[in-house]
């Protein structure tokens, strides 16, 4: 099976937003079905959603993987519930939440595993930290991440740790 590179978005709004991500990039990091190729800079984020709850951080990684897309899903469902992440809420508060955002050029359209992600195109703090590690990657509708980054007319995230800061 040929090996695929698969870019994952990573938010956080309860207990310690930023300590959660980093825990989750480090599990990601040793988990030996897929190799962790790059992480993006940690941003703040207000929340899309309901508004009574706490600001996000947000943060994207790539990994190079054998596995199937639906794999990967169902064993970034399992780290999610590993940080004791509740469904409580459509957009609602989480402590980890793990979203496939692309597998390599493949798209998928079924109820269970939608990729290219359906917010993907809309959400900045998918693109701002995306565009940190896939800048020139070209996206199903033809722009690359920075072009479709510049689409959006929302503010600009606040940068809270600079990846070359952080050492998994
Ligand atoms: N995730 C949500 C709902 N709202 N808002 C921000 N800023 N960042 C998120 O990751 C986020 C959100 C549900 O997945
Ligand atoms: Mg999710
Ligand atoms: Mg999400």
């Amino acid at each position: 099976m040929s090996q695929l590179n698969a870019f994952i978005a990573l938010g956080s709004n309860l207990g310690k937003p930023a300590e959660n991500i980093l825990s989750a990039l480090k599990v990601l990091s040793e988990d030996p079905r897929w190799q962790l190729l790059a992480y993006s800079s940690l941003y703040g984020s207000k929340p899309m959603g309901p508004q009574d709850q706490p600001d996000y951080v947000n943060a994207v990684c790539s990994v190079s993987t054998k596995l199937t897309a639906a794999a990967l899903l169902q064993a970034l469902h399992d780290i999610e519930d590993a940080f004791g992440r509740k469904r409580v809420r459509h957009w609602g508060e989480r402590t980890l939440d793990l979203d496939l955002l692309l597998f390599g050029e493949q798209q998928h359209h079924s109820e269970q595993l939608r990729v290219p992600h359906p917010g993907l195109y809309e959400r900045n703090f998918v693109l701002v930290p995306l565009a940190d590690i896939a800048s020139d990657w070209l996206l199903p509708n033809g722009r690359t991440v920075t072009q479709q980054k510049d689409t959006l007319t929302e503010d600009s995230l606040d940068m809270i740790i600079c990846r070359s800061d952080i050492s998994i």
